[in-house]
This record gives structure tokens, sequence and C-alpha cells, in this order.
């Protein structure tokens, strides 16, 4: 079964999540249909990306697939990791990117639709960032999209309580561009498409380069990189982390004791 279906119509293409039964989760096997699906759209010049997940879905995406998490003392978003891969991989596509949303968006989807260029929802649009529920020391490229998008405050207040936050708050907080009625939601998500489709594919590749550049935060100098290395290491070498993940799998809370 295609864990992604996709579709090209006058110049847009649209990348349909399709694995309902694990809840859309960012498995290895879901991201190498992304890559495939997203190579397919740039080789037949599609001008603008729409993801999306299938109609009526109470779940967007449930987020990195908590099986295949390293085990402890490993980093558990290595630089290289498919998941990370797709998130460079959507984050640099030459055309716009956007994102619709219906139902709750878990964890590293939320990640995933920060590094889009454009986000639409509708009222059941929930996102929820996850690390400190499975005990999860999140990575610098990560967190930067959240301080850019959100600012400090609220990227802290998403990171530390792992609440999912509503339609309403993520339109007030510039995660939506855009919040419409769960029945207007396709048709408004594609004339916005078809706006852009109409003007000039090279100023708007440019563009969209140029925002990259300018807001890929700020330089760091080899201290702090060295310094963030170990905070996270110590997490992910930690007791909790077994006890997160274990959790997830026994489909219970964790009890953390910071150890
Ligand atoms: C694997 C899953 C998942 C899943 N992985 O349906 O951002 S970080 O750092 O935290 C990063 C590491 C990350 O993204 O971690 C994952 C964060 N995601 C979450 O915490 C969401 C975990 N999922 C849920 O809370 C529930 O599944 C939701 C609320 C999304 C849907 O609840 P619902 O009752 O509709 P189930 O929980 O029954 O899930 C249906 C099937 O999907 C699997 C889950 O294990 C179950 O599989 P089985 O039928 O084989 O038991 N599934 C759900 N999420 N992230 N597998």
């Amino acid at each position: 079964m295609a864990l992604v279906l996709t579709e090209m119509t006058q110049q847009i293409g649209t990348l349909t999540m399709n694995n309902p039964q694990k809840r859309n989760c960012l498995s290895h096997a879901l991201i190498e249909d992304f890559f495939a699906a997203l190579d397919t759209f740039e080789r037949s010049k599609m001008r603008v990306i729409i993801l999306r997940a299938s109609a009526g879905s109470k779940v967007w995406s449930a987020g990195h697939d908590v099986h295949e998490l390293p085990r402890p003392g490993r980093d558990p978003l290595p630089y290289n990791s498919p998941f990370e891969q797709l998130l460079r991989r959507v984050q640099d596509y030459p055309d716009p990117v956007i994102a619709m949303i219906e139902g709750g968006v878990w964890g590293g989807a939320c990640d995933l639709v920060l590094t889009c260029d454009i986000v639409i929802g509708c009222e059941t649009a929930t996102f929820a960032m996850t690390p400190a529920k499975i005990g999860i020391p999140y990575n610098p490229s990560g967190m930067i999209h959240f301080i850019n998008v959100l600012g400090l405050n609220k990227a802290k207040e998403m990171f530390f309580t792992a609440a999912p936050m509503n339609a309403s708050e993520a339109l007030n907080l510039g995660i939506l561009n855009h919040l419409v009625e769960s029945d207007k939601l396709e048709s408004f998500t594609r004339g916005l498409a078809e706006k852009i489709v109409g003007n000039s594919p090279l100023a708007i590749r440019a563009l969209k380069e140029e925002f990259r550049l300018l807001s890929k935060g700020h330089p760091m100098d080899a201290e702090t990189y060295e310094k963030i290395g170990a905070i996270r290491r110590c997490v992910y070498d930690s007791k909790d982390y077994c006890e997160g993940i274990l959790a997830f799998h026994e489909k219970r809370r964790p009890q953390f004791k910071g150890e």
C-alpha cells in the first residue's frame, strides 16, 4: 500500500499522507515515499506543493515513529536520520510548500509543518510539541524553527507543557497563515496555490531561498555548539529517556525520575 498518494494538476502537486492505521507517523517507510513524491513533483516542474492528510483525518500526523527512535545512548534526532533529512528536503525544496492541516499534529510533525512555507488549517487542527512528554532532547535546528515562528516564550511553553494548541491559538501565534472552515479548506488552499502559480517562478524561488538563508538563526561559536551537544547527551544517556520510550510501547504515562 502506498504510504503517500500524489496528484498533479495545473502545476500544483498534492502529497497526501496515507497511513491512517499508524496515524501517518513519519516512519522511514513513509518518509521514503515522501521523498519519491517530492522528486516526481520536481521532475514534473510542479510550481507549488500541498502536503495533507486524507480528508476528514482526526490526526494529520503523529510525528516521528517512536518505534524507530534509536536505543538509549544515541542521539534520537541525528543530522542524517531520515526524519531530519525530510525536514531539510521540504525546507530546501525550491518551490513553495503549503501544509494543509486538519486533525492533530504531533511532535516532529509540528516541525515538518513549520518547515513548510505557508500553513492553512481548519478548526480541527491542533499542534502538540512532545519531546518533554517522551524525554527527548530536541535538536537545535528544530528549535530554531519554533523560536522563529513563535518567539521564545511561546516556544518554551509549547515544549515544556507538550499540550495540544488549538487552531485559533495557532493562528494567533503565527503557526497558521489562515484558519478556514473545514468544508472550505481544500478550495481555499487550492485558490492560494493558484495565485502563487500565476506569479514569477524564478522570483519566487529566489525569494524562498533568501527567506531560508535569512532565517537560519544566529551563527554559533564552537564552544556553544559543543555545550549544546553535552546538554543533549545527558538526556539521551538517561534512564528517563528509556522510560519515555518504554512507556509509549506499553501505552502508559511515563514515570520520570530526573535520572
Ligand atoms: C509510532 C504510532 C505513533 C507514533 N509512532 O490512535 O517531537 S519529539 O521529539 O517528541 C519526536 C521524537 C516525535 O515526534 O515523537 C512522536 C510524538 N508523537 C506523539 O507523542 C503522538 C503519539 N500518538 C498518540 O498520542 C496517539 O496515537 C494519537 C493521539 C496521535 C492518536 O490516538 P488514537 O487513539 O486515534 P492510537 O493511539 O490507538 O494509535 C493507532 C496506532 O498508531 C500508532 C499506535 O502505536 C497504534 O498502533 P497499534 O494499532 O499497532 O497499537 N502510533 C500512533 N502514534 N508517533 N506509532
